[in-house]
């Protein structure tokens, strides 16, 4: 729905690769290099600096001078040209918040996260086949074809996030790809339960694990490695929301996001949404794939010092999401006209397997805060699209901040705390940053 009060968003001129950084997203280096903010670093003797004392997302107003490298656009078939490249090979682009603007995200608009190769676009997308084996009754050797004849399909609109989302907030920097809060998007999934198919394959007492496999071939070309091979415990593989999914938002599933077909598991990290889905075997143990294990998509038990070295036996794999939430309009970086009074926000928020309880926003830097409305989600794993409006005291350069809790009362910190060496779970609260006048 088009509101013309809303402040229109500098312009990032995206599409032309000669132009300055844009304002959004923010130039984040840049302003963890920034002089005055070192100052605010606090330093222990003789031990690591502590992660510093504001907030995370480094406001800029106005545009910033050309920089040597600013943010990359992306430049791909049926992408918008907003998206921003985290990682060439593989192809990794983030969404800035301000092109989550939709209530369900478009497919041009929509992440990408790919650890290998993409593959050719399959020929025949209902011959495309898919195997459920390990320890099972039955093994099932299922067309995409047969499976859409044989199981009832539904369709939900459910936010798949990476599990690195966030990541760029941690300081000192973790290693992986640099995500703001744009390694998320919230799509319609067409696709048959991941449990009605376990269910026909009867799951043997002995199975623990699903363990999933993708068509999409190592970086390297090796035939013998996998790009990415996770799973899911089966009390969460049988969660009736999962989907063996060949549509989004009622298109064919593109190959950039696993078509033909791919797993939806939401909730948890986006690696355990396997594309290209080839397999699931179902193991009698944990699954021990590609992306399994150690640091990777885990989190330290006992808290770490940031940028201190790893101890395997401290950490536990990420199940479910943190809450987030970010301010879609206006965008960062926004100009209003000198006089405007009152601002009207509108955004999304999410809680991996919870609920979102409330949102909140402020314009004083989190010294006062006051509730948004929220609109109700179509079904369980849907965000929440929320509207609100607040009012400014005078002309001047104002943060707008927004912090989501969930249904278990916990928030949004104002810092990404528990730093873990691949940065996962940092879930900070959202700034924009806008200039009246
Ligand atoms: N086969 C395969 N599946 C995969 C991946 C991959 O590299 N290969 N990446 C995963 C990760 S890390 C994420 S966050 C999501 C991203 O899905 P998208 O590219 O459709 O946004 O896919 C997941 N499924
Ligand atoms: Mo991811």
């Amino acid at each position: 729905m088009a509101d013309n009060s809303q402040p229109s968003a500098v312009p990032t001129q995206a599409s032309d690769p000669a132009a300055p950084a844009p304002a959004t997203p923010i130039p984040r280096r840049r302003f963890l290099q920034g002089a005055s903010l070192g100052a605010l670093g606090v330093a222990v003797a003789g031990g690591p600096t502590l992660a510093q004392g504001t907030p995370p997302a480094p406001p800029a107003p106005t545009p910033a001078p050309a920089a040597p490298k600013g943010p990359q656009a992306l430049d791909y078939p049926g992408k918008d040209k907003g998206l921003i490249v985290l990682g060439e090979r593989p192809l990794v682009a983030e969404t800035p918040e301000h092109l989550l603007d939709d209530d369900t995200t478009p497919i041009g608009k929509f992440f990408i996260r790919n650890n290998g190769q993409v593959p050719e676009p399959a020929k025949d997308p209902d011959a495309w086949m898919i195997v459920i084996d390990g320890e099972v009754e039955k093994k099932l050797e299922l067309t995409l074809g047969e499976l859409k004849q044989r199981f009832k399909a539904r369709t939900y609109r459910m936010v798949l996030e990476c599990g690195g989302n966030g990541r760029s907030f941690f300081q000192p920097q973790a290693r992986g790809n640099q995500w703001t809060n744009g390694g998320a998007g919230c799509a319609e999934w067409t696709g048959v339960p991941l449990a009605d198919v376990l269910k026909a394959a009867g799951l043997k007492p002995s199975a623990v694990f699903t363990a999933n496999f993708g068509a999409d071939p190592h970086l390297s070309g090796d035939p013998t490695k996998q790009a990415l091979s996770r799973g899911v415990p089966i009390r969460k593989a049988l969660e009736p929301h999962n989907l063996i999914a060949w549509a989004m938002n009622g298109e064919p599933l593109p190959t950039i996001h696993g078509g033909p077909v791919r797993l939806v598991i939401p909730g948890w990290p986006g690696s355990v949404s396997q594309k290209w889905l080839t397999r699931i075997w179902i193991r009698d143990r944990v699954h021990d794939g590609q992306g399994m294990g150690g640091t990777s998509y885990a989190v330290a038990i006992n808290p770490m010092i940031p940028g201190g070295k790893a101890d395997e036996k401290n950490f536990r794999t990420l199940e479910s999401m943190p809450v987030r939430s970010i301010i879609t309009s206006p965008a960062n970086g926004a100009k209003l006209p000198a006089g405007t009074r009152s601002v009207k926000l509108r955004g999304a928020a999410w809680a991996g397997d919870l609920a979102v309880k409330r949102v909140d926003v402020s314009t004083d830097f989190g010294a006062t805060w006051r509730p948004v409305k929220m609109a109700k989600p179509k079904n369980r794993y849907d965000w929440v699209r929320w509207t609100g409006e607040v009012s400014l005291p005078s002309d001047g350069y104002y943060e707008l901040w927004v912090r989501a809790t969930d249904s278990r009362g916990v928030m949004q910190p104002h810092v990404a705390g528990n730093w873990n060496p691949q940065g996962y779970g940092a879930n900070p609260l959202h700034r924009v940053a806008i200039l009246v006048g």
